[in-house]
């Protein structure tokens, strides 16, 4: 399976630190935000990805990840002129998509714990998976009905009315589909192509699984100052107790053998000296003493 992440819009929420850098490249606790989605699709088994974003943001990402051999993945990279919708990202990226299923993350959303992505890449045959995480304040997202047979039946973008308290998070699979039916999309209200409608699209021909998110799996959303900072002290709290990243495509690079070890060490030593690179060298010291 391939995977986009789609990290460009306005960030008008977090202005004026948007003025410095775009939001995706601001730091969470220790790292760019993007390091936590990007992780998300390695540990997934996903390695041939597509970054879409503005084109003034877009240099600044292919100087971070470059043509992705680093991670042992392949990067491709496509702007997004203007924020026009989420399924934009996939009429922008088919020619990299090229018939094959894809998986699309935001390129502000971190996911923490166990997901179930990975199973549900791997298990992916057709149609689309998405996901359903419970929110206190389901109203500000897309929201999942259900019926009493606990089959979702219907996606609604913002309802003004209580539905239910599960939401779709920003990761979604679709199969090669997906382009054919966001073109048959019509913009919303707001002017946009909205992931909503391409995931109802699928729910009307009965294509679409939705599997929700168990209790104790973190998605942190980091949209405003606010969010940022909770996202912040929720991974400096873990990393901190456990003494284990959250997001290090590096560590999720080595695990799933997209590099060797020997490319893996060689790759340290090129960086620079401090808290990160001394974690890199305990991944070492874990693979080697063989334990988990
Ligand atoms: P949003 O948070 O909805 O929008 P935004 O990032 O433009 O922020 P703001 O509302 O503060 O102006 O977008 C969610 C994610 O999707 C975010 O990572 C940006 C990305 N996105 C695009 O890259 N292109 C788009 O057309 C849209 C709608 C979103």
């Amino acid at each position: 399976m391939k995977g986009i992440i789609l990290a460009g819009g306005a960030g008008s929420r977090l202005y004026p630190m948007t003025l410095v850098a775009s939001k995706q490249l601001q730091a969470v606790f220790d790292k760019p935000m993007i390091y936590y989605p990007l992780t998300t699709l390695l540990e997934a088994g996903i390695r041939e990805i597509a970054l879409v974003s503005t084109p003034e943001d877009l240099p600044r990402f292919k100087k971070l990840f470059g043509d992705g051999s680093r991670l042992g993945a392949s990067f491709t990279y496509f702007e997004q002129p203007q924020p026009e919708g989420i399924p934009q990202a996939f009429l922008i990226a088919e020619p990299f998509i090229r018939g094959e299923s894809v998986a699309l993350i935001l390129g502000d959303n971190i996911f923490c714990g166990i997901t179930g992505f990975t199973e549900a890449v791997r298990d992916f045959k057709q149609g689309a998976v998405n996901f359903g995480y419970y929110v206190n304040e389901p109203e500000r997202y897309g929201v999942i009905a259900f019926d009493a047979s606990g089959q979702a039946t219907d996606i609604v973008e913002k309802p003004e009315k209580f539905i239910s308290s599960y939401v779709l998070p920003g990761f979604y699979i679709y199969d090669a589909e997906v382009v054919e039916r966001t073109r048959a999309l019509k913009p919303s209200k707001r002017g946009e192509l909205e992931i909503t409608d391409l995931s109802r699209s699928y729910m009307k021909d009965g294509k679409l699984k939705v599997k929700l998110l168990p209790r104790g799996v973190a998605w942190l959303d980091a949209g405003t100052p606010s969010a940022m900072h909770d996202a912040a002290a929720y991974i400096q709290t873990v990393e901190k107790r456990q003494g284990i990243k959250i997001g290090c495509p590096e560590e999720a690079a080595v695990e799933h053998g997209f590099v060797s070890q020997a490319q893996f060490e060689k790759m340290i030593g090129t960086l620079p000296r401090g808290e990160y690179r001394s974690y890199l060298e305990t991944v070492v010291q874990r693979k080697l003493r063989g334990s988990k």
